[in-house]
């Protein structure tokens, strides 16, 4: 974290003037902060200057010798806990943690910081939220209660419909800090603000069928979601919600396949296997989550809390409600039943040469069943390859590794695509059914920021696409406001913020970014991690963010922090290979929806040799994803959420100041608070102004 500049140096010049200033006014009495050991920050009050510095009194009667380095002014007590960070004297670091500790010690979670809503993760439920609050929030008397997600949806929703431009709510925030759970919020009070019964429950209800299925039990988090997600609300000419739709980013695939220890695959299969009725269990031949391979390696079933079998049942229901026909949940089980059965599938050695063929038991028997396709060619496309020459089809025999990869391969193909085809579905439940306006808020949940023992290419994934983020965040809170200023000539002392731009430049940049070089690498089919490890080590170990390990790790200096990667595994995840034999395969099966999957699948692949490959590397697709997703963003008026993790454990009433405060300082929060207390509170053009006048308040009209 040392790399990251703290906020007292930001702006260098203004603060250290401001500094001298305030230390200058520190006088007998005065409450300050002083910094009594490393990031501890005591409150106390000045008793004497001396040579070195002050002689303070801490609030337990402890005289201490305080360094003028070490001390900052406190705000006075009246300030304690303001709603807006922007209506404190002094904005320190210790002023503004305690303003936040202050507030949730007492449950009120959401502050504002200038533009920004911080919302601090709770870990419990706090009875702020439902139709009671909705109609406060709705009818103007928000001022009584403060800060809530409700009032960002509220001016999000006002915004839309006085300025008819479509808006946008973006929700970040590290693993674990409270997105999901705000986007949520968010989209029950734009249904309520529709009455809540038609197709905004339709919409709500999306909700526990998307996380079924996209999100999983981490070490960061018990419900992390495991796919990025952009849900558009769209409105009709009254204001009303008449339809959504769904954008879904990399969902992350080989967690079906392999977890970490204490981690989790997605809900579904849990769900499936405790709460299937026993029709649907006999059907599915299905046993008990223990029994399945993909599901017991990581020793870790259940969490705490949490009933699979309940919460199967609410998905059910849900799938009721947004129109997913019986049918398509019963063999949409089917599949999720095969991909089961598929781990369990194991191989024997047939030959002198270490070949192997597929042991003919109840898994590939069951797998064969429940994808309706014949066990014996199944059993053939798993364990050989055909490769066409010019002149003959030479069938090439696997080793035990060659043939439980593509058995891995084709069980995360499968619910890859089913997991598109189920967003699809619901996308058609969903279309708009009322005239439109044309008028949509979109609301931007994706996996946060991740560090863990071991990271690999889903984490580079994940947080390249959080890079982005933090880029829009800085572009519309730094960059747009300052030349705004700039251009119309107003006096300004410019705030510096962390620019992000070398990281992403690291990783995006063509032909010497990490994507670039990596899916280079990945066409020369001898490539190993040792020479990828080279090959990055060679081009980009100049970029201040990218540092070279040893072996075959390597770290980049995100905007929230370091991150070691290993490139282990890389290319296999970045090429995503599926085998022609198991495409036709599945091509050739009796069920329409495995048909269907197939489809989807070889949509992305072009055939080489015999051999699928990737039309694009899936770095590369999405990277173009999120250009998109960047560009449509551009189009919005933009409200930023910043959710914060309290603390690592998932524990109520633990606050942890450290975690906090490195939260604040990657994300830029305070510069934004700086910029905003210094700046204008609202711009228009004169020709804006004028139509808008009538909208105007009171203040408004008599300040004109
Ligand atoms: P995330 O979306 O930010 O992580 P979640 O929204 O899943 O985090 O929140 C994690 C957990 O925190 C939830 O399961 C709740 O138990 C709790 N929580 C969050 N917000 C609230 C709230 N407002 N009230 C009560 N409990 C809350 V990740 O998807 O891992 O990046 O990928
Ligand atoms: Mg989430």
């Amino acid at each position: 974290q040392s790399d990251i500049k703290s906020i007292d140096s930001l702006p260098v010049k203004a603060s250290f003037k401001k500094r001298k200033a305030d230390l200058f006014a520190l006088k007998r009495n005065s409450r300050v902060w002083f910094r009594a050991s490393e990031d501890n920050w005591l409150l106390g009050v000045v008793q004497s200057k001396t040579d070195a510095g002050f002689g303070v009194c801490s609030s337990d009667g402890q005289i201490f010798e305080v360094g003028s380095t070490k001390i900052l002014p406190a705000n006075p007590e009246i300030l304690e806990g303001v709603d807006d960070l922007i209506q404190l004297s002094y904005l320190n670091e210790p002023a503004v943690l305690h303003n936040l500790q202050y507030r949730y010690a007492q449950d009120t979670i959401y502050t504002k910081a200038g533009p920004v809503l911080i919302a601090i993760n709770p870990f419990k439920k706090i009875p702020i939220y439902g139709p009671d609050y909705v109609q406060i929030y709705r009818n103007e008397r928000k001022s009584i209660l403060g800060p809530h997600v409700y009032m960002t949806a509220d001016s999000a929703y006002k915004a839309m419909i006085e300025d008819e431009a479509n808006q946008s709510i973006i929700i970040s925030g590290e693993s674990g800090a409270g997105k999901t759970e705000t986007a949520k919020i968010t989209m029950q009070y734009l249904a309520a603000l529709g009455g809540g019964r038609g197709v905004e429950n339709e919409i709500l209800q999306t909700n526990p069928i998307l996380e079924a299925f996209g999100n999983a039990k981490t070490l960061r988090n018990d419900n992390s979601s495991r796919f990025g997600k952009l849900i558009d609300i769209y409105f009709d000419t009254a204001g009303r919600i008449c339809g959504a739709k769904i954008q879904t980013y990399l969902l992350e695939k080989s967690r079906v396949v392999q977890q970490a220890q204490g981690e989790r695959s997605y809900h579904v299969f849990y769900q499936l296997c405790a709460g299937a009725d026993p029709a649907l269990r006999a059907r599915l031949n299905l046993k008990a989550a223990s029994e399945y391979r993909y599901l017991n390696q990581s020793e870790c079933l259940v969490i705490d809390n949490i009933n699979d079998a309940e919460e199967f049942q609410s998905m059910l229901r849900a799938m009721d409600v947004v129109q997913i026909s019986k049918m398509d949940q019963d063999n949409a089980f089917s599949m999720l039943a095969a991909v089961l059965w598929l781990g369990n599938v194991t191989f024997s050695i047939s030959d002198s040469e270490n070949h192997v063929i597929v042991d003919d038991n109840e898994a590939i028997q069951s797998a064969a069943v429940l994808l309706h396709c014949n066990v014996k060619e199944l059993m053939a496309a798993l364990c050989t390859r055909k490769i066409r020459t010019r002149h003959e089809v030479i069938v090439q025999k696997l080793s035990h590794t060659q043939a439980s990869d593509s058995r891995d391969a084709l069980a995360k193909a499968i619910y890859a695509s089913l997991f598109d085809w189920l967003v699809d579905g619901i996308n058609k439940s969903l279309e708009a059914r009322k005239r439109q306006t044309g008028r949509s808020i979109s609301i931007l949940d994706i996996y946060g920021f991740e560090s863990f023992k071991k990271n690999t290419f889903e984490q580079l994934c994940i947080n390249y696409a959080n890079e982005r983020l933090q880029q829009h965040f800085n572009r519309h809170l730094f960059k747009l406001e300052q030349e705004g200023y700039t251009a119309e000539g107003i006096d300004w002392t410019r705030v510096d913020f962390v620019d992000n731009q070398e990281c992403l430049d690291l990783i995006e940049k063509r032909p010497m970014g990490l994507i670039s070089l990596l899916d280079e690498e990945c066409t020369f089919p001898r490539a190993t991690e040792e020479t990828l490890s080279l090959k990055l080590n060679k081009y980009l170990n100049g970029n201040s963010c990218f540092k070279f390990e040893r072996g075959t790790t390597f770290r980049v200096r995100h905007y929230a922090g370091e991150v070691a990667y290993e490139t282990v595994g890389i290319m296999e995840k970045n090429r995503d290979l599926l085998h022609a034999d198991l495409l036709h395969l599945l091509g050739s099966s009796e069920c329409s929806l495995v048909n269907s999957l197939a489809e989807r699948v070889s949509n992305g692949f072009r055939k080489v040799n015999g051999m699928q490959t990737q039309k694009r590397s899936v770095a590369t697709k999405f990277k173009g994803q999120l250009y998109k997703l960047m560009q449509k963003l551009e189009g919005t008026s933009p409200h930023f959420v910043r959710c914060i993790k309290p603390n690592r454990f998932q524990h109520a009433n633990l606050y942890n100041n450290d975690l906090v405060l490195q939260q604040l300082r990657c994300c830029g929060v305070l510069e934004v608070v700086r910029i905003s207390r210094s700046g204008y509170p609202t711009r228009y053009s004169h020709h804006q102004f004028a139509i808008r006048l009538p909208y105007f308040s009171h203040a408004s009209v008599l300040w004109l």
